[in-house]
């Protein structure tokens, strides 16, 4: 008789975007323009931090540690983000150190959402939202950002893509369980501003919904906007689940520290999950992690904070590429924040030969094809779209601009020689 090898759960998550496209932009030998990790060394008090951790100069550092994070770590979380939350915050009942961010989502989901519970989701989403709700037996009901109509810059500003609050209202069922927040927001660079918040928070209280607010950029923010943490507005540190990562704080995504941090009355059932799955993170990387933190603390807000020099790079970064796309004709949409950058294809002169699938997003088509024949990666933003949704958005593609210079006038270089070539001839190099 034959018998299902998988659990049920499994069904429909199996694809994964980083995993195919990571494997691509290797077999290509890519410039990687694609997955969001910086090619540039972190700084050196980074380096120094991570190499004193693993120096041997403290031995324990090397066995486990308190399962729900590192002593001298989940201290320094309480008090740096207490104060940026006005939140008195406890390091053991209030702050939850994880496996990177995608565990503290993955304990998020597993821990408050419930066979039946709908989870409301912004789009365009980092897409492990969906898989993640689904795998915890919830329903991701979907509501998209929608550019305002040209006139006020139309879609090529990352900040004119907003909510229809009537329309966010309208999702809202006797099933809703919680809201997903991710500003800054990740394909888009979208920084959510306070009054948009104020809307979902105000919703998140009539409702008695959860907050789930994943804000792993929230040092990553240009042009002087602001990042507001949503667990700071009124009612709402005690429904909200506020998830960090110092991956991206740092420039150190391999190390994969994140936290979540909210009310115990939350946060006691994501550390059920943890205990049950990872039970802890990696002893020195925590350890490091708490250094860097305590140095952040004390220069925090001067022009010696990496959290005040880091963006100040990025924007340059992200203003080349612009400047690049807007000359070939792939129409950017300048984000506020995050790694990254949306471009419109739509009107980019070459177009790609037809996939064998009839039923591929234009969008995969076109940087499947770029990667293997332009040596260039990017990411098709219909990964960041539920699946009834995908076709709306096939004219956009994302580029992480978080890269050395050298990498960006590589890209930039393959993007101008093949603006340069005839449209008929879409192989010619
Ligand atoms: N949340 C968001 C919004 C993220 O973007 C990420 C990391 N994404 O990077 C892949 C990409 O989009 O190219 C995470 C969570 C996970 O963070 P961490 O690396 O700390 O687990």
């Amino acid at each position: 008789m034959s018998r299902q090898i998988q659990a049920r759960r499994l069904e429909g998550v199996d694809k994964n975007i980083w995993v195919e496209f990571v494997n691509l932009a290797a077999k290509y030998k890519t410039v990687n323009l694609g997955q969001g990790f910086p090619d540039f060394s972190p700084p050196p008090f980074v380096k120094e931090a991570f190499v004193r951790a693993v120096s041997g100069e403290q031995p324990m550092l090397n066995q486990y540690t308190h399962a729900f994070g590192h002593p001298p770590l989940v201290k320094i979380l309480a008090q740096f983000y207490g104060k940026l939350l006005r939140q008195d915050l406890d390091p053991l009942s209030n702050v939850l150190v994880t496996v990177g961010a995608y565990e503290a989502l993955f304990c998020t989901f597993q821990a408050l959402v419930d066979e039946g519970d709908e989870v409301i989701i912004i789009e365009p989403f980092f897409d492990c939202y969906e898989p993640m709700v689904k795998m915890a037996g919830g329903t991701a009901v979907f509501i998209p950002l929608r550019p305002k109509a040209a006139g006020n810059g139309g879609s090529s500003f990352s900040g004119n893509w907003q909510l229809d609050p009537l329309e966010l209202e309208g999702k809202v069922t006797a099933r809703t369980k919680a809201i997903m927040v991710n500003t800054p927001n990740n394909p888009l660079g979208k920084v959510f501003k306070r009054e948009e918040l104020k809307i979902i928070s105000d919703l998140c209280v009539k409702h008695n919904l959860f907050c789930f607010s994943d804000e792993v950029y929230e040092w990553l923010v240009y042009d002087g906007n602001e990042h507001v943490r949503i667990a700071s507005l009124p009612g709402m540190w005690n429904r909200t689940i506020t998830i960090g990562s110092a991956g991206k704080s740092f420039s150190a995504t391999g190390w994969k520290v994140g936290w979540a941090l909210g009310p115990d009355h939350l946060l006691k059932h994501l550390r059920t999950v943890h205990q049950n799955a990872v039970y802890h993170c990696a002893t020195a990387a925590q350890e490091a992690v708490s250094y860097m933190f305590q140095r952040e603390l004390k220069c925090y807000g001067t022009p010696d904070s990496y959290f005040v020099q880091l963006p100040q790079e990025l924007q340059q970064k992200r203003d080349r590429l612009a400047r690049c796309l807007t000359e070939v004709g792939m129409e950017p949409i300048i984000p506020e924040g995050s790694y990254f950058m949306m471009a419109d294809i739509s009107r980019f002169k070459t177009k790609v030969p037809p996939s064998d699938d009839a039923d591929e997003p234009y969008d995969y088509t076109f940087v499947t094809w770029m990667m293997k024949n332009k040596h260039l990666a990017a990411i098709p933003v219909s990964a960041f779209y539920s699946t009834p949704h995908r076709k709306s958005c096939e004219h956009f593609i994302r580029f992480c601009f978080v890269k050395e210079n050298p990498t960006l006038e590589a890209a930039e270089e393959i993007l101008r020689r093949w603006s340069h070539q005839q449209p008929s001839d879409p192989h010619t190099d």
